[in-house]
């Protein structure tokens, strides 16, 4: 009989191998799973009852915002300050950083960066959609407030980071420094169950992910690599595949399970890249690199860029290593700009 490790049992068993957890980061986990089962539900329903389509307003980013968003967000926030090991949260629906002013929430450890749910302008067309969590130890003494700079701490400091994605099937897909880990949910008992243990970003791949409508404007370097990969060459089996969901988190899901790469590079819109580093570009560049990818800005790790703000933004590449070593010769070659 396959026995069933929920998310719970497993948190528990690992946090048994760590001498020094207290169980914080063991409740922050948890809380952020009950969450995940709460837009869930609002997701999979969304063409049912109001929650679909705009509300009028726009995000911090000039996005035009979504009713699901709000939800997810306050969502995210009920629980993070409900565990009592969050002292803040960065999101990308709030303009400034949320401190947890409650005494309980003051002797949090954590402090979390998400995007509540990212790609959420997919979601009236059925496209899978995301929840990104980034997970930092805080900096500021414990009893105080959350400070600014508890949330500009490089990539490299993380925690731990995940993402939640709502697709075919719902699944939480983690790290806390000792590889990645998916967990799918099990709407019949209400709860994520392993699925996929130590998750390998596959050395090479054969999928290529990236918005070619912005080609013109793309790095010279970029541009040589895309045609890279339509040249026809069956001993390196190219042309590859051109993937582009549109979605931040289904695409790397899908190259982190089948190899690939993903790109998002300066473009004539976002001279300095659409993508944020605090809650989109830093956690997925830890899980990539947990599971054995790489993930850089183009000239550097992306964890070890130093942020400035908690919205700036990065180009991103992420992939398959081999990909991305491919990728880095021909900016070098061609140039980033
Ligand atoms: P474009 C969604 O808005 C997002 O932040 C990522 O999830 C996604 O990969 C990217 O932007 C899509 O951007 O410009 O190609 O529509």
């Amino acid at each position: 009989m396959n026995k069933v490790v929920t998310l719970n049992q497993f948190i528990i068993e690992r946090q048994h191998e760590i001498p020094e957890a207290t169980g914080g980061f063991s409740r922050l986990l948890h809380h952020l799973g009950i969450a995940a089962k709460k837009v869930n539900r609002e997701v999979n329903k969304a063409g049912l009852v109001d929650i679909l389509g705009r509300t009028g307003a726009e995000n911090v980013q000039g996005e035009e915002q979504q009713k699901l968003d709000l939800y997810a967000n306050e969502t995210f926030l009920d629980e993070l300050r409900a565990s009592g090991e969050c002292c803040g949260v960065a999101s990308e629906e709030n303009e400034d950083v949320v401190i947890f002013e409650e005494g309980l929430q003051r002797n949090g450890r954590y402090i979390v960066c998400m995007d509540p749910l990212d790609g959420s302008s997919n979601i009236d067309v059925n496209v899978s959609v995301g929840t990104i969590f980034a997970v930092y130890k805080r900096l500021s003494p414990l009893g105080g407030p959350a400070e600014k700079r508890d949330f500009l701490q490089p990539g490299s400091a993380l925690a731990a980071a995940g993402y939640v994605i709502y697709g075919s099937s719902t699944m939480l897909v983690y790290s806390s420094g000792r590889g990645v880990d998916g967990f799918t949910l099990d709407p019949s008992i209400g709860e994520f169950c392993l699925s996929h243990p130590a998750v390998r970003f596959p050395a090479d791949g054969r999928i290529y992910s990236i918005n070619e409508g912005n080609y013109e404007k793309f790095p010279p370097g970029v541009k040589r690599y895309i045609k890279f990969c339509q040249e026809s060459d069956p001993r390196s089996g190219r042309p590859y595949t051109s993937r582009y969901i549109g979605s931040l988190v289904a695409d790397i899901h899908r190259n982190m399970l089948k190899g690939g790469i993903y790109i998002y590079p300066e473009t004539e819109s976002h001279p300095h890249g659409k993508l944020r580093l605090q809650y989109e570009c830093n956690p997925m560049a830890y899980l990539v690199e947990q599971a054995g990818g790489q993930a850089t800005n183009g000239l550097g790790r992306i964890l070890d860029i130093t942020p400035q703000d908690i919205h700036q933004r990065t180009p991103f590449y992420a992939g398959s290593e081999r990909m991305m070593d491919k990728t880095t010769e021909f900016l070098r070659l061609f140039g980033t700009r």
